[in-house]
């Protein structure tokens, strides 16, 4: 069994770590900013010095290619570069830096696989700049409609400007699609984001499925009056609205039995001052559930509560800024990975993810699996994110193993689409 450098591992996390907007205040790192240029010229060192071949494709995505034997499709390891809002060092960067350490240790004992093996660097999984999120495994499975004209960020800078002036060709967004086959299987290693692992003391999680997602932004529009002159029955408190709905969401989220989550996080109120009752209130909406049925039927009524409220001299208006299905793990992958876990003696649990990861929508393209490590006290999307580094260890020695029997069985016939598949 191959074993990972725990140094490196150490190194790549903390040096990945210092390109933050926000240092000291946990790792801000929005798509096409300094900080990602940062963390892109030091994955594309490492992937030099790990003897990668290395590209990058319209949207800014990084590939690294080590040549296999045989001229197959390439095996597909890595996550997503990108970061939440003073958020932490693992969340995305443990898949990046499960993949570096994978092809060091493959340079070092000289193994060639027979399947070629690419390690990805994904941008704007978080949406954190542009909303919606999961944009450079969308471009890659040809789900990226065309948003680059009316996505932008917080200063309004249009996503197609934003690619340009980071030195990309948006115009050529097309040739980052990859055909359906075209890659053998993605493996994803990722942080649980949550407290099972810790609590039950296990090793790894081998991921079941993930949470389809379906995220929205909800304008209330009213009317601005004077908060002291204006009766209460007479006014249109965009506000006061806004909270009725918000609390509907959180009790239909509630009263579901299937562990659906629904999560107001983001809010606005126009324009804003204590002495003037809301006229204009913005805020988002990110329901996710195993069952797609629970999703719909949320949107549904937060749409019908939506249009009791255009009766009442309100204007109102729901827009989807992303639908991911829930989607299972390719059950091949997940007894490889569980075969190689018994042979490296870790303790694993099967489990649901209730975070989305680009592995949902490089899913489209080629069958998936997904490796979760331990989160402490399963803290996330913050700076006290923290999984230790014998935990990340453990998890990547699994990865690394994992992709090289998944590359024998491969060789030996393992066919993850059937005749016609
Ligand atoms: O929101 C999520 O689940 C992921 O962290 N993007
Ligand atoms: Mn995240
Ligand atoms: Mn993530």
């Amino acid at each position: 069994m191959l074993s990972s450098n725990i140094e490196r591992i150490k190194r790549d996390i903390e040096n990945l770590a210092r390109f933050t907007s926000t240092p000291g205040q946990g790792v801000t790192r929005f798509t096409y900013t300094g900080e990602h240029k940062k963390a892109m010229d030091y994955i594309v060192e490492e992937m030099k010095k790990a003897g990668l071949k290395v590209r990058v494709d319209s949207f800014g995505n990084i590939f690294g290619r080590r040549e296999g034997k045989k001229n197959l499709p390439p095996i597909m390891v890595g996550s997503h570069i990108d970061t939440v809002k003073n958020g932490g060092a693992f969340d995305g960067q443990a898949g990046i830096v499960a993949g570096l350490e994978l092809s060091r240790v493959l340079k070092e004992k000289d193994l060639k696989l027979d399947a070629p093996l690419e390690i990805v660097a994904l941008i704007e999984e978080e949406g954190g700049r542009f909303g919606g999120g999961l944009m450079g495994s969308r471009a890659l499975a040809g789900l990226f409609e065309e948003e680059l004209y009316n996505l932008r960020d917080e200063e309004g800078i249009i996503l197609f400007d934003a690619m340009k002036y980071f030195g990309l060709s948006p115009e050529k967004h097309e040739e980052a699609r990859l055909s359906k086959g075209s890659i053998a299987c993605f493996i994803e290693l990722h942080v649980e984001q949550g407290p099972v692992l810790e609590k039950e003391n296990k090793d790894a999680g081998i991921v079941e499925a993930i949470v389809g997602i379906a995220q929205y932004n909800v304008t209330i529009r009213g009317r601005a009056d004077h908060a002291g002159t204006t009766p209460m029955n007479m006014r249109l408190d965009a506000l006061l609205k806004a909270s009725e709905v918000i609390q509907n969401i959180n009790r239909w989220a509630r009263q579901k039995d299937d562990y659906t989550v629904a999560t107001v996080g983001k809010i606005k109120a126009l324009p804003g001052a204590s002495n003037i009752v809301p006229k204009e209130v913005e805020f988002s909406v990110d329901i996710r559930s195993i069952n797609e049925s629970s999703m719909k039927d949320i949107a549904m009524k937060i749409e019908d509560n939506l249009r009791e409220m255009n009766g009442e001299g309100f204007e109102t208006k729901l827009t989807n800024l992303l639908y991911v299905k829930p989607v299972f793990m390719d059950e091949k992958i997940r007894s490889v990975l569980n075969k190689t876990a018994k042979e490296l003696e870790l303790s694993t649990k099967d489990m649901v993810s209730g975070a989305g990861h680009d592995a949902m929508i490089l899913s489209n393209i080629c069958p998936v699996g997904m490796i979760f490590v331990p989160s402490h006290r399963g803290r996330s999307h913050c700076p006290e994110e923290f999984t230790s580094f014998d935990q990340l260890k453990k998890g990547i020695d699994l990865l690394i193993n994992a992709v090289i029997n998944l590359d024998g069985e491969i060789q030996a016939g393992l066919d993850f689409f059937p005749a016609g598949g």
